[in-house]
């Protein structure tokens, strides 16, 4: 959905970023995080990994690959809102970025 505009989903690596999100939107939100190459393995949308460092950024037990068939990341209720690895064909909201 991003690539159509040339941007990437927003990724929200540090904590101010998160809670932009956090503070901003309500319901669940697509947000710059998957594991759809390699399973268990993160990666930000801008190529980076997922340093392992902000795990608390996940709701409890969470990411759990439900079905194994969760590979792309959300930020799901309840207040305050925090990650959730989900299947990636469900619809929520995304919030795209560009570097201009
Ligand atoms: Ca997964
Ligand atoms: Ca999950």
């Amino acid at each position: 959905m991003c690539a159509s505009m040339e941007s990437r989903l927003f990724t929200v690596k540090d904590i101010d970023r998160f809670h932009l999100l956090q503070t901003v939107f309500r319901g669940g939100l697509w947000v710059g995080l998957d594991d759809m190459v390699t399973k268990g393995v993160y990666v930000w949308s801008d190529g980076q990994l997922f340093d392992g460092n902000t795990t608390d950024m996940f709701l409890p037990g969470e990411p759990n690959d439900y079905g194994r068939a969760e590979d792309c990341i959300s930020m799901q209720p309840p207040k305050p809102y925090k990650l959730n690895d989900d299947a990636c064909y469900k619809k929520f909201h995304s919030v795209c970025e560009k570097t201009m």
